[in-house]
């Protein structure tokens, strides 16, 4: 019999504002090094936090294994071409053209109340453009996903390979790959909002986890997601449920491409 796996989060902030957060899956005798590197991550953030939060929840004995989607990675000469191309890609997934507008317009503003940053993920019908997540300011947070702790020096080690070897992408990878499984799911969009980190990307079920570079200006502190769905017969209780109740590992890569100009 399997050791039994636990889920580890982490999240911090500082004067109510969301600053970092962090999600893994991981047996017994890894929780307290990794415990230990959440808290760390949660210190060096930025802002010193005012309250850090970690949980840990033993999971299952069987989990759900499956493959992560295919990497590809359009190289653009400016954030806003690359936020062309981000409108371009959406709309080829399903999403309608005002909807996929609101949606960027919301995390260059800050979609929160306020012109904050959320803690988690909007979620925007993909034809309307409505919002649907209950509270604008925490969304949906995306959890207990990761990748299986077997398999993760390979897939690591491929990612390190083709030049992908910063933690974000794998990260976002895992995340994008469990909310691209979610019951009505058309497409996720997202960039960090790491006033450092430029990359973002657009993900759907067809053509996988597809990365944008650069997505947003140099210094810019704001980013998030959009989650987008498809209305008819969405069930948004099913659907905040499969995202951060349900545990899922990724024990295989998609194929990885290798970077390359956009052309629309
Ligand atoms: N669930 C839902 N939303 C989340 C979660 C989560 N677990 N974690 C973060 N967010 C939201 C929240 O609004 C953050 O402000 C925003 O996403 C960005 O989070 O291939 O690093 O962790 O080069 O800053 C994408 C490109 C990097 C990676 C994304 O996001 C690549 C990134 P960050
Ligand atoms: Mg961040």
């Amino acid at each position: 019999m399997d050791a039994p796996l636990y889920s580890l989060r982490m999240r911090a902030a500082a004067g109510g504002a969301h600053l970092s957060g962090a999600e893994r899956i991981a047996a017994g005798a890894e929780l307290p090094a990794l415990s230990a590197e959440m808290v760390s991550r949660a210190l060096a953030a930025g802002a010193a936090p005012d309250e850090i939060s970690c949980r840990i929840d033993r999971l299952a004995a069987t989990l759900p294994r499956l493959q992560l989607p295919d990497i590809t990675t359009w190289q653009l000469p400016d954030w806003r071409t690359a936020r062309d191309c981000a409108r371009t890609l959406l709309c080829r997934a399903g999403v309608s053209a005002p909807a996929a507008e609101a949606a960027l317009s919301w995390l260059a503003s800050g979609a929160a109340p306020g012109g904050a940053v959320m803690r988690g993920a909007m979620i925007v019908d993909a034809l309307s453009g409505a919002r649907l997540e209950a509270d604008p300011a925490r969304g949906v947070r995306v959890s207990r996903m990761d990748l299986d702790p077997a398999a993760r020096p390979t897939i690591l080690g491929a990612l390190a390979a083709a030049g992908l070897g910063h933690p974000r992408v794998a990260e976002a990878w895992v995340l994008a790959g469990k909310v691209l499984q979610a019951p009505g799911i058309v497409a996720e969009l997202c960039w960090s909002d790491d006033p450092h980190y430029l990359n973002g990307y657009v993900a759907d079920p067809c053509h996988g986890y597809q990365r944008l570079s650069p997505l947003k200006a140099a210094g810019d502190p704001r980013g998030g997601r959009a989650l987008f769905v498809a209305a008819a017969d969405f069930d948004l209780d099913s659907f905040c449920t499969f995202l951060e109740g349900r545990p899922l590992l990724f024990d295989r890569a998609g194929t990885i491409a290798s970077p390359r100009p956009w052309s629309p």
